[in-house]
């Protein structure tokens, strides 16, 4: 039995960190049985959320869990993709997760209206004389990693404008196709679903990746049509 290791439901999402909702969601389309537990970055294998544990075989990583599923179960979720499709696939993977994702990072954590509304309500376990300290610590270290990836730098109309092309992307090749690729899912919405959701969520306030999608109705319609049909509790 595979057992995913994530942070936990919040914002009104599955989980706080996109790349664990795209690793749940990996194994939904899998149809493999899962179980979730909470994890803890100290003592995970890349000192990062999603990993899985299949049968004592640790796999960090979101895209190493996928490839994990198509070599030990030959569960590749890309059939019926040509080359050029998975080409595109892979593609958009890396940019939501590599450069979509730094605009939601610094969204949640640098922006005081966000991160007030988001992250600085995730530190309930740490007790109480420690919880301002370890939530300031937690805080300048993403801001340096934000730094150091570059987003950090940019100006509030630089980072919008980038995660306007971004969602414009995503949008124009979604187009008005049921799933990303076509009629029927396969891996790469694990990936857009999660990415596109997080966006959404508007349980930060006014964020500008939430106005971005909102531009876009087939994004939006997309994000429902996959909470009703994988995550209908939710
Ligand atoms: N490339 C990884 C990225 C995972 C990742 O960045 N996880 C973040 C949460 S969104 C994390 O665990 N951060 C903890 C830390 O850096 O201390 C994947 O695809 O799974």
């Amino acid at each position: 039995m595979i057992t995913l290791y994530r942070f936990g439901p919040a914002l009104g999402l599955p989980d706080a960190s996109p790349f664990v909702v795209k690793a749940e969601m990996l194994l939904k389309l899998s149809g493999l049985p899962y179980r979730l537990a909470r994890g803890d970055v100290r003592r995970a294998p890349r000192g990062k959320l999603p990993y899985i544990d299949d049968d004592g075989q640790i796999i960090p990583d979101s895209t190493l869990i996928r490839l994990h599923l198509a070599d030990k179960y030959a569960i590749s979720l890309d059939e019926g993709l040509d080359q050029a499709q998975r080409a595109v696939a892979w593609s958009v993977d890396c940019m939501l997760g590599e450069h979509f994702y730094w605009g939601l990072v610094y969204e949640r954590w640098a922006v005081d209206e966000h991160f007030r509304r988001g992250p600085a309500q995730w530190f309930q376990s740490v007790p109480r004389p420690l919880r301002a300290l370890v939530r300031c610590l937690i805080r300048r270290k993403v801001r340096r990693a934000l730094h150091v990836q570059g987003t950090g730098r940019f100006s509030a109309e630089e980072r919008e404008r980038l995660l306007a092309e971004d969602a414009a992307a995503l949008a124009a090749l979604l187009g008005d196709k049921s799933f990303f690729m076509g009629e029927r899912p396969s891996w790469i919405d694990a990936s857009v679903y999660a990415f596109v959701s997080s966006a959404l969520t508007p349980e930060l306030g006014d964020t500008a990746a939430r106005r971005l999608m909102l531009r876009h109705p087939n994004l939006q319609g997309y994000a429902e049509r996959l909470q009703t049909r994988y995550y209908p509790s939710q």
